[in-house]
This record gives structure tokens, C-alpha cells and sequence, in this order.
């Protein structure tokens, strides 16, 4: 009794694993204790009233047929009945109180929206991952270890079910619909996910991975995927290295960059200052109209690695001849 109403006072707390841990042993416990003491009381009044051979002159005994009052006038009765009503309700109130926790933990707060939240989809057979800043995972599900995960799970064709048994993780996912759910694994290593509802010819093979990271090595991991690397080349694929400026604009922020030559390294440049996935606009202008102007757009769902062909512009390199050949003349 005393541990149930500790648990009752004490703040909700805990991951998933230890939510389903706790109300496993209390139940666990108190189902023990109850059964250890019926057992018990049953075999000490099998012993008391044996058979011993012998007529026994107490008044007490009942005779057959009897109807049995309680002892007591009924107290034993009352009490064992009063017990078990508390016991009970306590049990019905405290599980109830945990699994409200475990539909929302967050209560109300902002909490959720400062967590890392990501977006599960499942289409035949096989888990997609998008997380809020726009980076994708196709199988693979990386998150630090001991922060509050979000995720809403969602189809894109038929009826599945994600679930991580490990971190006691299960949510439906139809087309149209988002379920969300939330889970906080301790442990870094490698959990495996899978599909839950029968979905189709290989859904035995909807497998994926839960790859819990040091959150020093996620962070490290999450900075590699927005990385975007820049090659400029000429049509003999040699190196660029003058004349020209990039200039990176995210649509969705106000991130907005330019780069000019010099910051290349032999035509090569890692913009590593990214904090966002999703479309940029990528734009190469020639600083001497040497070159053709490229416009592009660059759609980020992971580390990007392009290479552009800076092609001569045909009519500006004539003007710069003429202009050099006039020059001369003069
Ligand atoms: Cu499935």
C-alpha cells in the first residue's frame, strides 16, 4: 500500500519501458501477495479444522446446511471485502493516471514542440523517416539517446502499424491520418522496427532500424546531412577556380549566402552552416561575363553534392576577344 501511494503522489515520470515496467510489477507484486495469502490462509484452516478422529464439543461449528454469518458478527467479512475494494480502486485510479501519462507526457506544455519531432511513413514495405528540418531517412530511424522522441506515423498507401517493441513503441499508420506517439530510448544501439498489420506479400520484410545515438554523435550525423558540397568545372572537367559567385537562398527561411570564388578551395566549396533541408535556390553568376549563368533548384533531404559545368558564354568570349584584339590594335 505504501508503494502505491508513493507512486500516486510522486510526480510522472520515466520513458515508456519504465511506465509498462512499473504497472507490470505492481500487478506483479500485488497479485503475489494476494496469493500467498489465500494459499496460506486456506492450508492454516485445513489444518485447523482436520479431521482428527475425534468429536470435536465446539460450539461454534457449523452444522451442514448452515448458512455461514461471519465470524464476528460479520467483521472478518467487512474488512476482507473493505481491503480488497481499496486495493482495487487504488490499482484502477494509479494504472489509469499512467497511461494517461503515456498518451501525453507533455501535458498540455510546449514541450512537444521543442522536442524532436519526426514523420513516419509507411508504404509497402518499407519505413520512411522526415524529420522537421526537412532531412530524410529511408530504414533507418537515428535519435540521441535520453531525449523525448515525437513521432506522427502516417501511410502512403495501405493500412500499417509501426511499433519498436523494445521501447514499447506502437502506432497505427493509415493513409490520411496522423497517429502520434512518443518514446525515450536510454540505451544507444540498434532496436528493430517492424510492421505490425498484416499489409501485403512482404510485409513479414517491413523491417527497419532504430538507431540510438550518442547525442554528441547525432549531432555530428544530423551536421553531415546538411552539408552541401559545390564542384565547378569547365567543360575538360578541370577545376574553375575564378570568376564567378554562388549564391545559396533557402525558399522556406531567410537563409540567403554568396559566395564568391576566392572562398572555393580549387573550384570546390563545404558549406556546412546549414540548418535547414528543404528547396534552395541555387544561383552561379560570372563576375567578368566569362561564363553562362546557372539557375538552379536543389530539392535537401541529405548531404547534397553537385557539380557544374561553367560553360563559355559563346557571344561575351567574342566581345572579349574583339575588345582584346581592339586593345592591341590601339
Ligand atoms: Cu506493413
Amino acid at each position: 500500500m505504501n508503494t502505491i501511494s508513493n507512486l500516486l503522489t510522486t510526480p510522472m515520470q520515466g520513458t515508456r519501458v519504465d511506465v509498462f515496467e512499473q504497472i507490470f510489477l505492481v500487478f506483479l507484486g500485488l497479485g503475489a501477495l494476494v496469493g500467498v495469502i489465500v494459499i496460506a490462509y486456506t492450508l492454516y484452516n485445513a489444518y485447523k479444522y482436520r479431521d482428527t478422529g475425534e468429536a470435536d464439543d465446539d460450539e461454534d461449528l457449523p452444522s451442514v446446511g448452515e448458512l455461514p454469518t461471519g465470524g464476528k458478527g460479520g467483521k472478518k467479512l467487512f474488512l476482507s471485502f473493505g481491503i480488497s475494494a481499496v486495493i482495487v480502486i487504488s490499482l484502477v485510479i494509479w494504472t489509469y493516471a499512467m497511461l494517461l501519462y503515456v498518451e501525453d507526457p507533455a501535458d498540455g506544455t510546449d514541450e512537444q514542440a521543442e522536442a524532436l519531432n519526426v514523420e513516419v511513413t509507411g508504404e509497402s514495405f518499407a519505413w520512411f523517416f522526415e524529420y522537421e528540418n526537412g532531412i530524410e531517412s529511408t530504414g533507418t530511424l537515428r535519435v540521441p539517446a535520453d531525449e523525448r522522441i515525437w513521432i506522427q506515423v502516417t501511410s502512403g498507401d495501405v493500412w500499417h502499424a509501426f511499433g519498436i517493441s523494445e521501447q514499447r513503441v506502437k502506432a497505427d499508420a493509415i493513409p490520411g491520418e496522423y497517429d502520434e506517439t512518443w518514446f525515450e530510448a536510454e540505451e544507444p544501439g540498434q532496436y528493430e522496427i517492424e510492421c505490425f498489420e498484416l499489409c501485403g506479400e512482404y510485409h513479414t520484410s517491413m523491417v527497419g532500424t532504430l538507431e540510438v545515438m550518442e547525442p554528441e554523435k547525432y549531432d555530428q550525423w544530423m551536421d553531415d546531412q546538411l552539408t552541401m558540397s559545390f564542384t565547378m568545372e569547365d567543360q575538360n572537367e578541370s577545376p574553375v577556380t575564378d570568376g564567378y559567385v554562388l549564391t545559396l537562398e533557402h525558399q522556406e527561411s531567410d537563409f540567403e549566402e554568396s559566395y564568391t570564388a576566392d572562398q572555393f578551395d580549387n573550384g570546390s566549396i563545404e558549406i556546412t552552416d546549414i540548418e535547414q533541408g528543404g528547396q534552395y535556390n541555387v544561383s552561379i553568376e560570372p563576375t567578368d561575363g566569362q561564363f553562362e549563368p546557372i539557375e538552379e533548384q536543389i530539392d535537401m533531404t541529405g548531404p547534397v553534392s553537385e557539380t557544374y559545368t561553367l560553360e563559355l558564354d559563346a557571344t561575351e568570349s567574342e566581345t572579349n576577344a574583339n575588345e582584346t584584339n581592339g586593345g592591341g590594335e590601339n
